[in-house]
């Protein structure tokens, strides 16, 4: 799994997005918030989609960023010929291969496909433009069709092939049979996309990977069509647990945050209470057992570290489930001196004001504080 790469698709996928509408700044700040994360492709809406689209396009292949810039088009001359005068590094090309979208999509056979196909890719390549072929649900495509235009357009030359599961339709274990198989068939890279539907999308990946595919496609909090894709932050979560030294070597996990903050208010949603590494609560530990563990050792109870990501981990002490260990390290944060004894003592007392209603830090503090003056006032 290691040696893997990131098509960041948030202005191309995420722009499908039911709540997404970005204006020219707002792609050109998250154009830049990306590159300094460190993505290694920037993937933008086709030029042909609008012509705002293209000119916003153009705008950001001007920012002169280290992520290469790739535009998304139909594997069509038409899109193609737009879509090499924007200024991009790549182009990614994406057909309908299952029967369904051949039916009631696109309406062409395999031949007419292969065809095409054949002819924007030597078209983009004699631009000297980065090509990537992918099939639109490959996972309900008839695989002999699959491996035979994966093989045609792997002989062309093109950079990549693309593997999408454009329904969110694929579980692991298909992942890794298809990825598996197109290896043995094409000797250029391979890159996966997967949607969520079924809450799949980073397992999928992290298969896909294993399985020998190199490139991913994410977006900022998993937005697209639908419930979207691969989110980024929960890819780096899954990466980093298997291989962290590469994970910190290449992007800013640092950034993480602000990133998922920037497209959360341009999209207009709360970042998920349970999302990877940024939920509000994706580093508090509440029960007594592990916030005791927590506190000698905090590998005990965590796999991903908050310090990789900018972030602190916290001890959620206010509750009837807690114990005298994070009891007492609040008492050491309020600087007043309690035996262990009187610790268990205090806790006592917290569990059962918990067992009664909801408790905030003050009501916990007020506990300690009182019982700290009780215990320290001389007796007259
Ligand atoms: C879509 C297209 C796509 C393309 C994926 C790809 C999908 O919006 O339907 O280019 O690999 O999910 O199939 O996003
Ligand atoms: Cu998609």
């Amino acid at each position: 799994v290691s040696n893997f790469q990131i098509i960041e698709s948030t202005l191309r996928e995420g722009e499908q997005f039911a709540n997404a509408f970005f204006s020219t700044e707002t792609k050109i700040a998250i154009a830049k918030a990306l590159d300094e994360f460190g993505v290694d492709y920037i993937e933008l809406t086709s030029p042909v989609a609008s012509e705002q689209s293209r000119k916003d396009c153009e705008a950001i292949c001007k920012l002169g960023l280290k992520s290469k810039i790739l535009t998304h088009i139909r594997c069509h001359m038409d899109d193609a010929r737009v879509a090499v005068e924007t200024g991009v590094d790549g182009v990614d090309v994406v057909i309908g291969t299952s029967q369904f979208l051949r039916d009631y999509s696109h309406g062409k056979d395999m031949m007419y496909i292969t065809q095409s196909a054949i002819e924007v890719i030597e078209y983009v390549k004699s631009k000297g433009i980065e090509i990537r072929f992918s099939s639109e649900d490959s996972f309900r495509s008839d695989l002999v069709d699959l491996l035979n235009i994966y093989r045609t357009v792997d002989k062309i030359g093109v950079n990549r092939v693309g593997i999408a599961d454009t329904v969110g339709c694929a579980n692991p274990r298909q992942v890794y049979e298809l990825v598996n198989t197109l290896k043995s068939v094409v000797s250029c890279d391979i890159e996966c996309h997967f949607h969520n539907d079924t809450g799949c999308a980073i397992a999928n990946a992290y298969t896909a990977l294993e399985a020998g595919a190199r490139l991913i496609d994410v977006s900022v909090l998993g937005i697209g069509e639908r419930n979207g894709i691969t989110p980024l932050g929960g890819l780096m979560a899954r990466m980093i647990a298997a291989d962290r030294d590469y994970v910190l070597s290449k992007y800013k996990l640092h950034k993480l945050r602000d990133l998922e903050t920037l497209v959360a208010e341009s999209v207009r949603v709360n970042i998920p209470f349970n999302n990877p590494i940024t939920g509000f609560c994706a580093f508090t530990h509440k029960a007594g057992v592990h916030a005791k563990s927590i506190l000698a050792d905090p590998s005990t109870y965590e796999i991903l570290s908050p310090s990789d990501f900018g972030l602190t981990r916290y001890i959620h002490f206010a509750n009837r489930l807690t114990g005298w260990n994070a009891i007492k390290s609040r008492v050491d944060q309020l600087n007043l001196q309690l035996s262990d004894q009187q610790c268990q003592e205090v806790t006592a007392k917290i569990k059962k004001l918990g067992d009664v209603r909801r408790l905030n830090i003050d009501d916990v503090d007020s506990i300690i504080k009182d019982f700290h003056a009780y215990v320290t006032t001389p007796v007259v």
